[in-house]
């Protein structure tokens, strides 16, 4: 079932510090559907999506974020860059009146892939607790 595909993806990919998929993402070798991008950060459509709107934002340069839990006082700049950059998706996306902010870290939480990303959700009545 998908609860098992998720931990499994998320033990397989257990923090390596290697780059990832969303390093081709950023470089454009691989195609995504942009919905916003700036300097420091980009957001595009999850491929997997489980809302009606569905994006990743993620830092354009990791340094060493592969996940929240390795955030430390270096990164307090680039971690409110990509809260704002949820709060202008959400606003493109046309979801301001309620959206859903999700950060994975760690296996425990199912991340599947290390390069922190917040889930931007929305477009459909979201429900507590999540799982
Ligand atoms: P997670 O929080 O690490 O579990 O989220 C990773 C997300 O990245 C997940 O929702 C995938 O659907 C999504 N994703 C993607 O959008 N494009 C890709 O090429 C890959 C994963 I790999």
């Amino acid at each position: 079932n998908n609860e098992e595909a998720a931990a499994k993806a998320a033990a397989v990919n257990a923090d390596s510090g290697a780059p990832t998929i969303f390093d081709k993402i950023i470089n454009k070798e691989i195609p995504s559907s942009i919905v916003y991008e700036d300097g420091k950060v980009l957001a595009f459509r999850d491929i997997n999506p489980q809302a009606p709107v569905h994006v990743l934002v993620i830092p354009k340069f990791r340094d060493g974020l592969t996940d929240l839990g390795k955030a430390d006082g270096r990164h307090e700049e680039i971690l409110g860059q990509l809260l704002h950059a949820a709060k202008i998706v959400a606003e493109k996306e046309g979801i301001l009146d309620g959206f859903r902010v999700v950060i994975n870290s760690g296996p425990s939480a199912c991340q599947s892939v290390y390069h922190l990303h917040l889930h931007v959700l929305g477009g459909r009545q979201m429900n507590w607790p999540p799982g």
